[in-house]
């Protein structure tokens, strides 16, 4: 999602993420960097030379790929001279594992992704099994000492009320995730019907109105559909609310409080709120809204933005238009007729815009199962996500030059990175399946859907896929004819769909 800001973001947690998945299980034991020697979690050094590496327990979700064989893994081992075991939990069970071991008292050292919420940190803070990391940033953290500097709000929102610092979120402030309560319209369509990008609620129902009634894609059929949206669960700000309610009231689109005068207040039960709702029921009742804005998925959001033939969605709220139509496909076109539209004004005058602040769950915590050493090296890792270099090597891998490089003087990133402004990076060899386990996979689980990685993942996912299928119908071919034709049952003879149809 972001880049570079998100690659930093990544730092922390994508960085323990990374970490997490790099070296998941391991098979423990040995140390693998450096000297030798068991070094078990004993050890009493607590700087400079110790006898062999650090070992400790890292408790993150399951990558794709194993976390022990991971390049990060190996990277960040060799570099703080730690053995890292990997305690790992499905992602859906994440939660429930991770309660289970706290309850149990048999914890590991470090959850470098343990998807805490804020009375989680505060509860285990006080009961002391997480530890306060204050002086151990102070002594060994100047990259997260830094960006509490640099970004006050981080510092407030990771201190607890009795000022220590339990555990570290991730955080990420791509320009596109501070403001992703967007809007976006099918400028073609309104270059079609002569009309310009909506500023008002008002202009924005005429809009709608005419997409749905003056044949935008002049195919002769009323089959538009104005305005779409998902679920947020499937897709990113999908809900229809999201953007449009900012127009009569402030939506955070996620916990609904507003500060009005000093005070926090509840958004949903406000006069404004109302409105909102009115207006969307209007624009409902005149069918200016598809009905399946509120159960369809992401795949049924791109198969209608995708679908061959006629262009069908006259606008969307989602944070990603990519979510609609590909800008992935050299060959694709559609994206390029979209546009965003700013926050629009609404009856009583409000304007606003859905804000957020790049920091997700608590990830990363020091339980008091530590040593002294093992404290130290895993604040150290944690302050490495939180550096450049930590966060592009997480993200990308640590090698240059197999799946990223770094800009020439003057060359733009995107051109670099996005397959679909120049194809550069479709030219370039995919990476192998050795790099793809290598940092790529886990950092999949952090990048955002559109980024380039994650594109090029979904390319090679969907040609590995239509080989699959190559070789399935040439089976199928070879069945018939060798044996001979059995008679189908009668449930089976109805021919398959391949998209659902719309009404
Ligand atoms: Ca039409």
């Amino acid at each position: 999602m972001k880049r570079s800001l998100w690659v930093r973001m990544a730092w922390i947690f994508g960085l323990a993420g990374l970490i997490a998945v790099l070296s998941a299980c391991s098979k423990s034991g040995g140390g693998s960097a450096g000297e030798s020697g068991p070094a078990g979690s004993g050890g009493t050094a607590s700087g400079g030379e110790t006898s062999g590496p650090v070992t400790m327990t890292f408790f993150a979700p399951q990558g794709k790929a194993p976390w022990e064989d991971n390049s990060y893994t190996k990277h960040i081992e060799d570099m703080f001279h730690v053995k890292i075991k990997w305690d790992l939990a499905p992602s859906d069970a994440l939660t429930d594992r991770r309660q289970l071991l706290l309850a149990s008292g048999d914890y590991p050292e470090v959850f470098l992704e343990g998807k805490l919420s804020y009375n989680d940190v505060l509860t285990y803070g006080k009961q002391g099994v997480f530890l306060p990391l204050n002086d151990l940033i102070e002594q060994y953290a100047p990259n997260i000492k830094a960006m509490m500097e640099k970004k006050p709000y981080f510092k407030d929102a990771i201190t607890a009320p009795d000022g220590n610092i339990y555990a570290l979120p991730r955080l990420n402030e791509c320009y596109h995730c501070t403001f992703a309560q967007k809007f976006w319209i099918n400028k073609e369509w309104l270059d079609t019907l002569g009309l310009d990008i909506p500023t008002t609620t008002d202009e924005l129902y005429t809009v709608l109105k005419a997409f749905k009634e003056q044949d935008p894609n002049r195919n002769g059929k009323a089959d538009e559909i104005p305005l779409t949206g998902a679920p947020k669960k499937y897709v990113w700000n999908g809900n229809i609310d999201a953007f449009l309610m900012n127009a009569f009231i402030y939506n955070d689109n996620s916990k609904y409080l507003i500060v009005e005068n000093g005070k926090v207040s509840f958004a949903a039960n406000q006069e404004g709120w109302k409105q909102g709702l009115a207006y969307m029921n209007k624009l409902y009742k005149e069918g200016l809204i598809d009905p399946a804005a509120f159960t369809q998925n992401d795949q049924a959001l791109g198969q209608l933005g995708n679908r061959e033939g006629d262009e069908l969605v006259g606008s969307i709220t989602t944070a990603l238009v990519s979510y609609l139509v590909t800008p992935y496909d050299p060959n694709a076109t559609r994206h390029k007729h979209w546009v965003i539209v700013p926050p629009l004004k609404g009856p009583e005058g409000v304007q606003l815009a859905g804000m957020t602040q790049g920091i997700g769950d608590f990830q990363f915590a020091v339980t008091n199962k530590a040593t002294e050493e093992q404290r130290i090296a895993a604040i150290k890792i944690a302050d490495y996500a939180f550096s450049e270099e930590g966060a592009l090597l997480s993200e990308y891998g640590t090698e240059e030059g197999t799946g990223w490089k770094k800009a020439e003087d003057g060359e733009k990133i995107s051109t670099a990175l996005r397959p679909n402004t120049a194809s550069a990076a479709f030219r370039k060899p995919i990476p192998t399946k050795s790099a793809m386990t290598a940092g790529h996979l886990w950092a999949r689980k952090i990048c955002p859907r559109n980024s380039a990685i994650c594109s090029q993942w979904d390319k090679i996912r969907s040609r590995r896929k239509a080989t699959r299928r190559v070789w399935r119908r040439r089976r199928m071919r070879t069945r018939r004819t060798r044996r001979p034709r059995r008679i189908r049952p009668a449930y089976s003879s109805a021919p398959r769909m391949r998209t659902p149809p719309r009404s």
